[in-house]
């Protein structure tokens, strides 16, 4: 058992979608629960994937080929995770802020979110204030991430912090932002929860809210 785990955690941090698809059907056929396929064999490979991009051994293409690998075996361990009634960590709206067309870096956040066990519920670009405040209510999130990649539009943070305050949803959510021109201080500054740097540092802020 603890071979096949080895085995998917491995294909997921080198980034190989077919051997991790390959490694999570054996051990889905091994009779290995879905929690322990996702957490044991997933997760840790994803978290120590962050660890590495961290220390400077990765890269983005090497995170984004490791996420894509974990999402090969996602396809396969959803069903079973439902059927199991195994429960998310916490659900988290993601999205590129309003006039900002930037995903690439808002994705890899979502993904490492999801490599942390998180339901990611992503609007994709250019997302208006309403739209944020409707996917919390509508999915009942525990946190709201934006993404904005323009000086010109990382204004557009603080207006969904406001529309979150008006619909009495402010005190439920965490808010947490980034993207290149964001910093620690402008989110002080808007009053979001938190700010973070890069896609690992943002998936180990969101658990660290959930804990
Ligand atoms: Co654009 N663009 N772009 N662009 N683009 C930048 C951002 C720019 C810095 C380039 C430059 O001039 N040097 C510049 C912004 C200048 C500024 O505002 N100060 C710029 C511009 C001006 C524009 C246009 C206005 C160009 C034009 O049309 N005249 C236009 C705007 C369109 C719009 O959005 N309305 C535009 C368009 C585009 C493309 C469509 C061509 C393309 C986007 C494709 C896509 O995303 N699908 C594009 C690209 C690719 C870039 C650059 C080259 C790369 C961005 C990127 O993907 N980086 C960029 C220059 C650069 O950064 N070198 C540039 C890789 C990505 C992994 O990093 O997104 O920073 P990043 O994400 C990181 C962190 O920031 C963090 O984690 C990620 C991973 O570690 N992070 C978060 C991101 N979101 C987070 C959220 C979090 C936490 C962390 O919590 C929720």
């Amino acid at each position: 058992m603890e071979e096949i785990i080895q085995k998917i955690s491995e294909s997921v941090l080198e980034g190989d979608r077919e051997m991790a698809m390959e490694a999570v059907q054996e051990a889905i056929d091994a009779k290995i629960p879905a929690e322990k396929i996702l957490k044991e064999g997933m997760m840790t490979a994803m978290s120590e994937a962050g660890k590495l991009f961290e220390e400077g051994e990765y890269f983005v293409p090497e995170l984004l080929v490791a996420a894509r690998a974990m999402q090969g075996g996602m396809e396969l361990l959803k069903p079973l995770l439902v059927a199991e009634d195994v429960e998310p960590v916490g659900k988290v709206v993601i999205g590129t802020v309003k006039g900002d067309l930037h995903d690439i870096g808002k994705n890899l956040v979502g993904m490492m979110l999801e490599g942390a066990g998180f339901e990611v519920i992503d609007l994709g670009t250019d997302v208006d204030a309403e739209k944020f405040v409707e996917a919390v209510k509508t999915n009942n999130a525990h946190m709201v991430g934006m993404s904005a990649l323009l000086t010109t539009t990382m204004s557009n943070m603080p207006s969904t912090i406001e529309a979150l305050k008006q619909a009495g949803l402010r005190e439920s959510v965490k808010v947490m932002v980034g993207g290149a021109p964001v910093t620690e201080s402008f989110a002080q500054q808007i009053g979001a929860d938190g700010y973070a740097p890069d896609a690992s540092q943002a998936a180990k802020l969101a658990l660290s809210y959930v804990s």
